[in-house]
C-alpha cells in the first residue's frame, strides 16, 4: 500500500498552565501587601502545591466530570423506586481533595485570625476554574456552616457542623441549599412547600424546582408552618433536612429529573418532590429569608470569586498559548493587538480580584469579631454589588477567552468553549443583575450601606500618598463626589430603583479604583499598577452611565403614566 503522505505536519502544541499560584505575580503582590509576613511564610507552601497541582491533575478530573455527566436511574430492575445520582471518578476526586485541601475548612479553623478567609478563598479563586464548578457544592456547604454557626442548635453544632467543615474526605458531607420553586427563583416568598408539625420536628411537603446538588448530604430550604390566608402570603422559615435517613433511604424525596442547564453540567441539579421530609426548624419561625440570607451571602461571595478565577483563567490561558502559536511571521503575544487585549484581560482579572479579596478580607474580619461597624455596613453594601459586577465581566472575558485560540477556542473537545457556558450561570444564581441592584439599595437604606461606604471612601483619601499619587487622588475625589451627588439627588425612590442597576456597576467600579489607590499607596513603585489605575480611571469609569435610566425616560414621572 502507498504510504499516506500528509501535506503537512504541523501540530499545535497544546497550551499549557504553569503554577497558578507562582505565575500571578498579582496575587503575590497582594498577598505581600495584606497578609502579615509570619502568616504567609506559613501558607505559602499550600499555595505553591495547590497551585501547581490546579494546572494538572484537576483539569483532567474536571474535564472527566464535564464529559461524563451525572445521570438519574429512578427505578432498579425490579421496579423499585432508587433516584440514584451516578457522578462521574473526577467529580468525586475533585471533592476528596476540596476537603483534604480545607477549601471550606480553612474558613472555620481561623487558624491565621481574621486572615483566615483570604487564605481561602485564594485557594478557592485558583481552583474554581479547575474544578468543573464543584465549587458550587462547597458554597453551599460554606453558607451552610455559617447559618449553623449563627443560628444553629447543639445538635446542628454537632455532627452535622463537623462534616460540613472536615478535611477528612470519609468524612466530609456537603449541604445543598434549596430556595428555588415552580412560583418563584427571584420572589422566594411565593414559596408553596409546607411543613408540618411531627413531635419536636416538621414533616415538609412541596416541591423544589432547581436544587444544586441533589448528592449533598443535608439540604437548608425554605417553607412555610401556615397556609397562605386571605390572599396573604404565608412567612416562611428554614429548615435543615438530612438527604437521607439512617438506612441510607431518600427522606421522603423524590427526584423527579436532573436539569438541562446550558452550561455547569457536571452538577447534579434536580427537580424534587419532598412528600413528607423530616426536617427541623432552624433559627425563629417565620423569619426564614432573613435566616437564610447569612447562606446567600456566603454563596454570593463564591460566586464573585469564581467569576475572577474565570477570569484570571481567560488570561493564563491565552497567555501561554500567546507564547507557542505563531502568525504572520512571529509568536501571536508579539503582535500588538494580541498584546494589547491581553493586557485587558489582565486588567479585569486583577481589578476584580482587588474587589473580591477585598470582601474576604471583610467577611474574615467580620467572623473573627474584628470588623467596625462601618465595615459591616460596607460589607454587606458590597457583597451583592461585587457578585452582580464580577458575574458580567467574566461573561465578558470568556467570549474573549474563546476568541484569543482562534477557531481552536470554539472546538468543543479543546475544552475552552465550557468556560463561556458556565459562566453565563453567574449572573444568574444567587440573584440576577436586577434582584441584586435591589439588594444593593436594601443594604444601603436599611443598613447604613450608602453612608458607612461614604465615611470608607473618605477615610481612603485622607491617607498620606506620595505626590506621584496625587492625580489619582484628585480623580478619584472627583468621581465620588459625582456619585454621591448622584444618588443623592435622586428624587424618589421610584427613580432610585430605575437608576440602581447603573449605581450598582459604578459603585463597583468606583471602589476598583479606591482600592487600586491603597494598593499603590503600600507599593508606590509598582508602575504597572499605577498604569492600570489611569486606564482604570479614564476607559472604565463612565459617569454618564448613570444616567441611563433617565435617557431610556425611566424616571418615577413616566411610571406613574401608563
Ligand atoms: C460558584 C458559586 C456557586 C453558588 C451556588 C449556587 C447554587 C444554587 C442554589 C440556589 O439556591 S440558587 C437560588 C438563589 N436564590 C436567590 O438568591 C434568591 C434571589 N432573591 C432575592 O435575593 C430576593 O431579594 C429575596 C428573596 C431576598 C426577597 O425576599 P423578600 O422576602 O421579598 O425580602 P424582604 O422582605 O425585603 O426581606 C426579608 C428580610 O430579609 C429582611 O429583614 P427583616 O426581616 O429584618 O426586615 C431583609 O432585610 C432581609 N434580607 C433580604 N436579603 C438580605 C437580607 N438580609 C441580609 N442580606 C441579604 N442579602
Amino acid at each position: 500500500m502507498k504510504k499516506h503522505t500528509p501535506y503537512s505536519d504541523f501540530i499545535q502544541q497544546v497550551p499549557k498552565l504553569g503554577n497558578e499560584f507562582e505565575d500571578d505575580t498579582f496575587l503575590q503582590d497582594y498577598l505581600e501587601t495584606y497578609f502579615p509576613k509570619e502568616k504567609l511564610a506559613e501558607i505559602k507552601p499550600d499555595l505553591q502545591q495547590f497551585g501547581a497541582r490546579v494546572g494538572n491533575e484537576f483539569l483532567v478530573w474536571a474535564r472527566d466530570a464535564e464529559v461524563n455527566e451525572p445521570t438519574l436511574t429512578q427505578f432498579d430492575a425490579w421496579g423499585n423506586r432508587v433516584d440514584h445520582i451516578q457522578v462521574s471518578d473526577g467529580w468525586k476526586k475533585l471533592e476528596r481533595v476540596a476537603a483534604e485541601d480545607g477549601l471550606v475548612a480553612i474558613g472555620y479553623e481561623r487558624k491565621q485570625g481574621e486572615h483566615s478567609r483570604l487564605y481561602q478563598f485564594v485557594k478557592l479563586y485558583m481552583y474554581t476554574a479547575s474544578s468543573a464548578i464543584y465549587t458550587c457544592p462547597l458554597a453551599m456547604t460554606d453558607g451552610a456552616a455559617r447559618l449553623i454557626e449563627t443560628y444553629g442548635d447543639e445538635f446542628l453544632k454537632g455532627k452535622p457542623f463537623e462534616g460540613l467543615t472536615s478535611r477528612n474526605p470519609d468524612n466530609f458531607k456537603t449541604s445543598g441549599q434549596w430556595m428555588t420553586e415552580r412560583t418563584g427563583g427571584s420572589d422566594v416568598s411565593r414559596s408553596m412547600t409546607f411543613a408540618y408539625p411531627d413531635g419536636e420536628h416538621f414533616e415538609l411537603k412541596g416541591h423544589k424546582w432547581f436544587t444544586s446538588a441533589i448528592t449533598a448530604n443535608m439540604a437548608f430550604t425554605l417553607a412555610s408552618t401556615e397556609q397562605p390566608k386571605d390572599g396573604k402570603r404565608a412567612p416562611l422559615s428554614v429548615f435543615y433536612l438530612p438527604i437521607r435517613d439512617e438506612k441510607d433511604k431518600l427522606n421522603g424525596i423524590v427526584v423527579e429529573a436532573l436539569k438541562d442547564k446550558l452550561g455547569t453540567r457536571a452538577l447534579p441539579t434536580a427537580q424534587l418532590e419532598l412528600t413528607g421530609s423530616k426536617a427541623r426548624l432552624v433559627g425563629e419561625k417565620g423569619k426564614g429569608v432573613k435566616t437564610i440570607s447569612t447562606l446567600f451571602n456566603i454563596t454570593r461571595i463564591y460566586n464573585t470569586i469564581s467569576a475572577v478565577s474565570y477570569m484570571r483563567r481567560a488570561y493564563s490561558l491565552p497567555k501561554a498559548y500567546a507564547k507557542q502559536r505563531e502568525a504572520f511571521g512571529k509568536k501571536i503575544g508579539k503582535h500588538i493587538l494580541h498584546e494589547k487585549s491581553l493586557r485587558k484581560l489582565q486588567i479585569t482579572y486583577q481589578s476584580n480580584a482587588i474587589l473580591a479579596f477585598y470582601l474576604t478580607r471583610l467577611l474574615g474580619k467580620e467572623e473573627c469579631g474584628l470588623a467596625s461597624e462601618m465595615e459591616r455596613s460596607v460589607l454587606r453594601l458590597l457583597t451583592p454589588v461585587a457578585k452582580l459586577y464580577t458575574a458580567k465581566q467574566a461573561i465578558k472575558s470568556a467570549s474573549e477567552y474563546i476568541e484569543m485560540f482562534g477557531g481552536l477556542g470554539y472546538l468543543e473537545d479543546t475544552g475552552i468553549p465550557v468556560m463561556l457556558r458556565d459562566v453565563q450561570t453567574l449572573s444568574i444564581w444567587e440573584g440576577t443583575t436586577n434582584v441584586l441592584s435591589l439588594d444593593m439599595l436594601r443594604a444601603a437604606e436599611k443598613e447604613n450601606g450608602l453612608n458607612a461606604f461614604a465615611l470608607y471612601a473618605k477615610q481612603l483619601l485622607q491617607q498620606e500618598y506620595p505626590s506621584a499619587l496625587m492625580e489619582f487622588l484628585a480623580a478619584i475625589g472627583n468621581k465620588l463626589d459625582v456619585f454621591l451627588g448622584f444618588v443623592s439627588s435622586r428624587p424618589t425612590a421610584e427613580d432610585m430603583v430605575a437608576s440602581s442597576r447603573d449605581v450598582a456597576f459604578y459603585l463597583a467600579e468606583l471602589t476598583i479604583a479606591l482600592l487600586w489607590l491603597d494598593m499603590l499607596r503600600l507599593n508606590p513603585e509598582k508602575e504597572e499598577y499605577q498604569q492600570t489605575l489611569h486606564y482604570w480611571i479614564t476607559y472604565k469609569m463612565n459617569d454618564a452611565s448613570l444616567r441611563e435610566a433617565e435617557v431610556l425616560g425611566l424616571t418615577a414621572e413616566r411610571s406613574v403614566k401608563p
